[in-house]
């Protein structure tokens, strides 16, 4: 049986998948349902607002939006909807994703975007932050981000330096 999904993981375009694909490896460790799709401001604007504004009424907990560029998805998403929305800014080609980031971080106070680090670092930080957030309510899932950070610990600690 495949599990409704809690998280939607949604991106600009499909050239963002492979930063994305950071978060969506985290929610598959983690063993947490998700969605992934490509959903652009810009290319398919009211295919994000329908996507936003029904995501509670269809399970969703949490929505991971990633984009490059003017990067209004995020932003937009969250504007449609009182789930959490975490942004992940892209590394665009022209400016390495300052842009991304400045885009998605400012939003101004009432619709907040959750906005991790630019690029793979992010993506990977915004599916253990999705986790996070359903793990206040999971007594199992925040066994399972215990145990994560105590491998985090163990490979800290066995370190070797030349
Ligand atoms: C944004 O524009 C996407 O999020 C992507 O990061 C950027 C470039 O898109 P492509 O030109 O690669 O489709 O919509």
């Amino acid at each position: 049986m495949v599990s409704q999904a809690v998280v939607g993981v949604i991106m600009g375009s499909s050239s963002d998948w492979e930063t994305m694909k950071n978060a969506c490896d985290i929610l598959d460790a983690m063993d947490i349902p998700y969605e992934k799709k490509v959903i652009s401001a810009h290319r398919t604007p009211d295919l994000m607002f329908e996507y936003a504004a029904s995501a509670r009424e269809r399970g969703l907990k949490v929505i991971i939006a990633g984009a490059g560029g003017a990067a209004h998805l995020p932003g937009m998403t969250a504007a449609k909807t009182t789930l959490p929305v975490i942004g992940v800014p892209v590394k665009s080609r022209a400016l390495n994703g300052i842009d991304s980031l400045m885009s998605i971080v400012q939003m101004p106070a009432g619709i907040p975007v959750a906005t991790v680090a630019i690029g793979d670092s992010g993506a990977k930080n915004a599916g253990l932050l999705a986790a996070q957030i359903l793990s206040a309510f999971d007594e199992n899932l925040k066994n399972r981000l215990e145990a994560y950070r105590e491998s985090l610990a163990d490979k800290a600690k066995g370190s070797e330096l030349e």
